[in-house]
Formats: C-alpha cells, sequence, structure tokens
C-alpha cells in the first residue's frame, strides 16, 4: 500500500511525512499519525462535500474549550433534534492536537483557532463542510470569512473571536499599567498567573520588546525566555481557564487570561478589570472543524447550522463574553463585544503555523517551565 488511505484523492504517504515534518512534528509523533490514518480512509460521502450525508444520527461528540456554550446551547440542541451529544474539554490548541494526533476519533466536532486550522488540514484532519446543510451560512460576516488558513471555508466555520490579555482586581492592584511588565513586578509576587500555553505565555513577551508573537528569530526568542523565566518567580501558577475562580475569590490579582474568560469571571466579580497591553497581544478566531474520523456528520453540520441562528449565537456571545462573527447575531445583543477599531488592530496580531520552528517553541517553552 503506497497511499496511506484508500478511496479518492488519498494523500500519499511521502506527501504526508514531508507535510508533517514541514510541520515540525517529530518522528514518533509522524509514526503514531500514519499508524491511526490506517484506521482513517477517505470516505466518498464525507470528502465529498456534494454528497447527501442521509439522515441525521442520534449522537453527536463534541471536544471544545471549556466554557465555551451558553448554559442552554447543548440542551436546546439534544431537544429539538432528538440528539444525545457528549462533550470533552480542553483548555488549549495543543492539548486538543495532541490528542488528535495521538490517534483519538469519533470527535464531530472540534474547535480550533486559525493557526491550528493550518495544521489539522496539512495534516488532512479536516473535513469538507458540506454547505448545503448550513442554510444559515448568510448570516455571518464576511469580514471573519475567506480568511488565509482556510481560503472559501472549505473547512471551516467560524464561531468566536476574542484576545488575550489580562485580567486583574481593582482593589488590589489599583493601577494595574497597560503593559506586560506587571508580570516582572515584585510587589504582586504569588498573586499572578500566566497562561499555560507556550504560545501566549512566549508571545507576549515577544510583544514587550516589540517583536512579533510568531517570531522565529532565536534571538528573540531566547530574549523572551528569558522574561518568562524571570516572570516565573512571580507566578503562582501557569493556569488558563480555571485561573476564573481564583480571581473571584481574590487568591490571584492578576492573570493572563482571554477577554471572554475574565468578562466571565467579572459578571461574578465586579471589583475586576481587564487591560489589553499597548504592547499589543493576540486576536484570535476559532471555528468549528469535522475531523476526520467523526461518526456522527450529518448532526455535526445541523448543529453548525443551529448555532449560526442568530438568537442561538447571541446567547453564546453574552454567556462566554466572546464576539460573534454572526452579524444578525450582533443585532440581538445589548452590548455586543466591539470589533476592534483601526488603531486597535494594529497591536493585534493572529497567531500563525510556526511550521518547522514549532518544535524549537516548543523547546523554549519546555525550558521554561522546568526552569
Ligand atoms: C474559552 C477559551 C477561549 C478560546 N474558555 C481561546 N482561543
Amino acid at each position: 500500500m503506497s497511499g496511506i488511505r484508500e478511496g479518492p484523492r488519498a494523500m500519499d504517504r511521502r506527501e504526508f511525512v514531508r507535510r508533517a515534518a514541514a510541520l515540525g512534528l517529530s518522528a514518533p509523533t509522524i509514526a503514531s499519525l500514519l499508524a491511526a490514518c490506517r484506521h482513517n480512509e477517505h470516505d466518498p460521502v464525507l470528502d465529498d462535500p456534494a454528497r447527501d450525508l442521509g439522515p441525521i444520527e442520534r449522537e453527536l461528540a463534541i471536544y471544545i474549550w471549556s466554557d465555551y456554550v451558553a448554559p442552554d446551547t447543548i440542551p436546546n440542541f439534544a431537544k429539538e433534534f432528538g440528539v444525545k451529544v457528549t462533550m470533552d474539554f480542553y483548555d488549549s490548541n495543543e492539548e486538543m492536537l495532541a490528542k488528535l494526533q495521538a490517534g483519538a476519533r469519533g470527535y464531530d466536532i472540534v474547535v480550533p483557532s486559525s493557526y491550528i486550522v493550518e495544521v489539522l488540514i496539512a495534516i488532512d484532519l479536516a473535513l469538507p463542510i458540506h454547505k448545503q446543510y448550513l442554510t444559515n451560512w448568510n448570516n455571518l460576516e464576511p469580514i471573519f470569512l475567506d480568511r488565509a488558513f482556510d481560503p472559501g471555508n472549505r473547512r471551516t466555520m467560524p464561531w468566536l473571536w476574542g484576545v488575550t490579555g489580562f485580567s486583574y482586581r481593582k482593589d488590589k492592584v489599583p493601577e494595574p499599567g497597560q503593559s506586560w511588565e506587571i508580570f516582572l513586578d515584585e510587589r504582586y509576587r504569588g498573586k499572578m498567573t500566566q497562561m499555560d500555553d507556550g504560545r501566549d505565555v512566549l508571545g507576549a513577551w515577544l510583544r514587550y520588546h516589540g517583536h512579533s508573537l510568531n517570531s522565529i528569530d532565536r534571538p528573540q526568542l531566547e530574549e523572551a525566555k528569558g522574561d518568562a523565566i524571570r516572570a516565573k518567580k512571580n507566578l503562582k501558577a501557569y493556569l488558563s481557564a480555571p485561573v476564573k475562580g481564583q480571581l473571584i475569590s481574590g487568591d490571584v490579582w492578576v492573570a493572563q487570561l482571554w477577554n471572554g474568560d475574565a468578562e466571565q469571571a467579572r459578571m461574578e466579580q465586579p471589583l475586576l478589570g481587564y487591560v489589553v497591553p499597548k504592547e499589543g497581544c493576540t486576536i484570535w478566531l476559532d471555528s468549528l472543524v469535522i475531523p476526520r474520523g467523526a461518526r456522527h456528520p450529518r448532526a455535526a453540520h445541523e448543529f453548525m447550522n443551529y448555532v449560526l441562528r442568530p438568537p442561538v449565537e447571541a446567547a453564546i456571545s453574552v454567556a462566554t463574553g466572546y464576539g460573534t462573527p454572526n452579524r444578525e447575531a450582533i443585532k440581538l445583543i445589548e452590548h455586543p463585544v466591539p470589533y476592534p477599531t483601526g488603531e486597535e488592530l494594529a497591536r493585534l496580531e493572529y497567531q500563525r503555523d510556526l511550521g518547522r520552528e514549532t518544535a524549537t517553541w516548543d523547546q523554549l517553552w519546555t525550558e521554561v517551565k522546568s526552569s
């Protein structure tokens, strides 16, 4: 067998290894991907977006970031469509990607940020969307469509967008400043956290020095690593979504955090403020993707079309604190998250897949964490 999969448009094994190596994946990872692919043949129906998917299945398995839907999003879908929904959660793109790369199959929906969409497409794990089922597609705002990570949105449906700045307790830190420098401030030692995410931590320190958070420049990366290690002495932990409880209780005073999760905490604790540092930070757009191996593709499409309904997506945006790409949903929200102005956009940056340099970043992050 020379192709790694049977069926139409199977990707040649050599081509697959070439692409995987270009992404910086290690030899053991590539080997396990190849092994997983044996159970992962191309499917004439799923891989052809013009084909009919048949009747809706009775189950749906979603693998998504924690705290990323409204309380009634899933129960209402389950009830209306007669589908039993199971949910698994992650708190970083890398955690989700590692699970898929290790061969986890059977998820019908995953929710990667754009730079991980690039990886999923490159290693052939993102199925094409059968657009005929997405009758509500035109509710989406064009600014979020046809992005470089998936031209024509053949494999992604925009979900929510946000930024990664920091949240702080106004009662404990009355003057937080507007800079990533706060994490170097010893006055708050033991009361601060940064995200458990190498791209976000090193990215913040790169921006602090005026560099791109997608830098692959060795001296710049070493400098960012040095700052990350200096800041680590002041940190209570590297913690992402679960830090909300500690911000609310006052155990943590400053936390690098996504704006929506920070807003969720602020709804419970009005003493919380939020800063988008003057040096800039990440802006991201997360998308729904149907990964190869999905067992309930029709239910996945029905779920996508369901969340494209303006009231459904408006409720998700309000509950999570993130911005919706749904133009019609925005009209239903009293205080929608405003899309950044041109001036703000100038200091926000989308993460890009770093290709081979991903391995360099992984190594530096390992060094920071073990320092
Ligand atoms: C939701 C996490 C936000 C996603 N808890 C970051 N891309």
